[in-house]
């Protein structure tokens, strides 16, 4: 069974394999997106060492000059996507999208390193990544970070990675829809629109685009200029566990005031992360920037933030939490609590399980040692594959497989996990 499993997960990998870079999903989703190729080297590395670092080498060298890395590198022309780079208008040499993803390549490149069987290939390619990786970082806490709290912001739902999640409802009020030129979705073409984001939601995403676009995509002045700023704790979580690593690789290398730097972005975050902490809740929220005020909506961010190391009570807080919504679906982590009325186990970033931040979430979890948790959520995974395939995303009580399918990063992960 477990062989099985690996082979279809490779031939996956294979199939969306484009050379350099592989595409999430055939149709759906035609371009390299960034969080999706750092988790998906994770996969390749088990079989393919060269190949893994090449996903990472070719996001990296679509790298801004700022230091941003984009969340979507247009490498191909196909007009199935929208919106496609006659949208964004960024003006780079290889046409990208202006907004980025959870920066998931620091924590990726070290497990690279830790498991190589090709230690010097694996040095070389990992040195000239780290200068690279430390750069991003640099930007998210010069470009949005302005008043230096220690956490980022988010400022369009898509850089989080949970596009339509419900913790951003309330903050999406605030931003118009007047202007919006005319565009005519692809996403609903290809997969279940019942499944998927609303239009009046797409109209926001995109007036956010326009606007940005009318600013020529310069970070200075983005983050201000946002009616969306939301410190997301999973993201935030991501980007800590990312520069803790990345210390670690650098200390290795010898690279000491890199090391530094990156350690000392770590310990800020960490301290700040306990802002967003709901002893009500029972877990991290997100803030809205615009207000101060946490988001009272208990998503799966608040779960993700594990991911870092957070102190000991609050990583046993959301084991505790993770226990109680295990007794409430059959398929652990929904991406939404379900006892809230705007849940909806087949929408999206709205209920749904997705395989990728079951992932973070327990290998967070196994760290703090709370390992039975940890344990059923990879439990509850494979169940998921073995039942419905290689899906985007499953309906947490039914494993019912929704959006597209033979899907990268999952693949990826379940090589991850059974290897
Ligand atoms: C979109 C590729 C991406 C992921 C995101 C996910 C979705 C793209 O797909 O966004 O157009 O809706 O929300 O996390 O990177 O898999």
């Amino acid at each position: 069974m477990t062989e099985d499993l690996i082979a279809q997960a490779k031939a996956i990998l294979r199939r969306n394999d484009r050379g350099g870079y592989t595409v999430p999903t055939h149709g759906l989703y035609p371009f390299q997106w960034n969080w999706d190729s750092c988790l998906s080297a994770l996969g390749f590395s088990h079989f393919d060492e060269e190949r893994a670092w090449t996903e990472i080498d070719t996001l990296f060298a679509n790298q801004w000059p700022d230091g941003m890395v984009p969340h979507i590198v247009f490498h191909e022309e196909d007009d199935g996507y929208f919106p496609g780079p006659e949208v964004w208008r960024t003006g780079r040499p290889v046409p990208t999208s202006g907004i980025t993803q959870p920066p998931v390549a620091g924590f990726a490149v070290r497990r690279l390193v830790e498991r190589a069987r090709n230690p010097a290939l694996a040095e070389t390619r990992a040195r000239a990544l780290l200068p690279k990786i430390h750069a991003w970082h640099a930007w998210f806490h010069r470009c949005r970070d302005p008043q230096g709290s220690g956490l980022v912001a988010i400022i369009h739902p898509w850089e989080s990675g949970r596009d339509n999640s419900i913790d951003w409802d309330d903050v999406f009020e605030r931003v118009p829809t007047e202007g919006v030129e005319p565009f005519n979705r692809r996403d609903i073409q290809h997969a279940n629109p019942s499944h998927r984001p609303t239009q009046a939601q797409y109209e926001r995403y995109i007036w956010l685009v326009q606007h940005f676009r009318r600013l020529g995509w310069d970070n200075s002045k983005l983050h201000d200029a946002s009616p969306f700023q939301v410190v997301d704790p999973g993201f935030n979580a991501i980007l800590i566990r990312s520069c803790t690593d990345l210390a670690d690789l650098a200390e290795r290398f010898g690279l000491a005031e890199m090391a530094e730097q990156s350690r000392q972005l770590a310990s800020n975050g960490i301290a700040a992360m306990d802002t967003l902490w709901s002893d009500a809740a029972g877990q991290y929220l997100c803030q809205d920037r615009t207000t101060g005020a946490l988001i009272q909506s208990p998503s799966i961010a608040g779960l993700l933030a594990g991911f870092a190391d957070i102190p000991a009570p609050r990583a046993k807080a959301i084991a505790k939490r993770l226990a109680a919504l295990g007794e409430q679906v059959d398929y652990l982590v929904p991406s939404h609590d379900p006892s809230v009325a705007a849940f909806d186990s087949l929408r999206y970033w709205r209920g749904p399980v997705w395989l990728i931040v079951n992932y973070m979430i327990a290998d967070g979890l196994f760290r703090s040692g709370e390992s039975v948790i940890a344990q059923r959520i990879i439990a509850d995974s494979l169940r998921l594959i073995e039942r419905s395939g290689f899906a985007e995303y499953y309906d947490p009580h039914t494993a019912e497989p929704c959006g597209g399918d033979q899907f990268t990063w999952t693949a990826a992960i379940v090589i991850e996990l059974l290897s």
